[in-house]
Parts: structure tokens; sequence; C-alpha cells
């Protein structure tokens, strides 16, 4: 990450306000500024990195506990029973903002929410190429 701090890094040092939803020492949830649907919310670490492969186990470990926790609270709150949680790495995959961040996206439903294209392609390359790449990640 540069030296220009992200939007959500303002919005960690207070200097853009945010809805906030959720906080402890590692963690910030707010509602997104442009939902997708109704209870759209962003959870982010206070860790500032841009990609989740750059985040600290500690800071993972906290995002981790504390995702279902505002899920079911998202989910309880707007009456939504599906949802998607979505969390894009670099402008090709869709980050916009540079600073690590969850997506909660009800589904509800009128249809709004989460619209997917998903080109499933098939594992057909044979066991051992299938085998291999898995055994190599
Ligand atoms: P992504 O494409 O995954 O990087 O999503 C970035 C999200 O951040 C996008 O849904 C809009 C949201 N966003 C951008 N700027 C602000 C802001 O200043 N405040 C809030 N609450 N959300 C923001």
């Amino acid at each position: 990450m540069g030296d220009e701090p992200t939007i959500f890094g303002r919005i960690l040092d207070g200097d853009i306000p945010c809805h906030r939803v959720y906080e402890d020492q590692d963690v910030l949830a707010f509602l997104d500024v442009g939902p997708l649907s109704l209870g759209h919310v962003l959870v982010i670490p206070k860790e500032r990195v841009a990609f989740l492969h750059e985040l600290s186990d500690e800071a993972a470990a906290a995002l981790g506990r504390v995702l279902p926790r505002i899920a079911r609270a998202v989910m309880e709150v707007t009456g939504c029973a599906d949802y998607n949680v979505l969390q894009n790495n670099g402008a090709d995959a869709h980050q916009a903002v540079f600073h690590v961040h969850f997506h909660i996206i009800p589904k509800h439903a009128d249809g709004s929410g989460l619209g997917l294209v998903w080109p499933a392609g098939e594992l057909v390359q044979g066991e051992t190429l299938a085998a291999a790449l898995a055994e190599a990640i």
C-alpha cells in the first residue's frame, strides 16, 4: 500500500464518517456507501494492507471470528435468509479500494443483492493434472 491513506484508512483515522456497525481492536464494519442491497456491510481489518494474501495471521483470525457474527446481525435486522460474502483482490478482480475488505451482501426477495456471472468450466483435464495442481497449491 502506498503512503497515501486509502478511503478506508481515512475512515479508520476518523477523517471520513461512516455508519459504523461493529468495532473491536482489530476490525471495523460499516455500511457500504453504494449498497447493492439493504444491509450491505463492509468488514475491514485495522491492519492496512491492500490484499487478502498480505494479511497477518492475527488480522485474518480477527476477521474470521467476527464475519459470521456480523452476518447473523445483518440477517436478523434485514430479514434476509440468503447473502453473499465477497472479497475482491486486484483491479481486474473488481477491487476499487486497496484496503482489504469483505462485503456482506444480503440477497432480498425483490432480487436486490449481488448479480453474478459464473462461467463454470469442468475439471476434466485429467485426474493427474488436477491432483498435481491441488498438491502444488
Ligand atoms: P471493492 O470494489 O470490492 O473495492 O468495493 C469497494 C466498496 O467500497 C464499494 O462497494 C463502495 C465502497 N465505498 C467506497 N468508498 C466508500 C466510502 O467512503 N464510504 C463507504 N461507507 N463505502 C465506500
